[in-house]
């Protein structure tokens, strides 16, 4: 049973183009584990009069991309990536579920 969800991050100003850059040469071995995770159909969408990342995806399980912290090479790409987004302490991206208010 697949499901949709849909989450919201945060890009620091100024970096989209970086953003851009780094996710066209996303990590082969990043893009493996998600699909092996059972993350399909993910995308995501940048709000640039707020620098706000919106990502859809679809999951098989229950675990969405956000939730393979714990894999090294999640961990990885997060430090990758904590120069130029909002981040937690332990440099995860913040990110916000959002409510499905709509589908078709
Ligand atoms: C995003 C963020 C997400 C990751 C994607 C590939 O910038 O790091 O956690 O799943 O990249």
């Amino acid at each position: 049973m697949t499901k949709q969800l849909a989450f919201k991050m945060k890009l620091l100003p100024g970096y989209e183009a970086e953003y851009e850059k780094r996710h066209r040469e996303i990590w082969p071995e990043l893009v493996t584990l998600l699909k092996d995770s059972g993350v399909q159909d993910y995308s995501i969408y940048l709000d640039q009069e707020t620098s706000t990342l919106f990502a859809v995806q679809t999951v098989a399980g229950n675990s969405s991309s956000q939730d393979l912290g714990n894999t090294k090479i999640v961990q990885k790409w997060w430090a990758y990536m904590a120069d130029i987004m909002e981040t937690n302490p332990d440099q995860s991206p913040v990110s916000v579920p959002l409510k499905e208010v709509f589908t078709l």
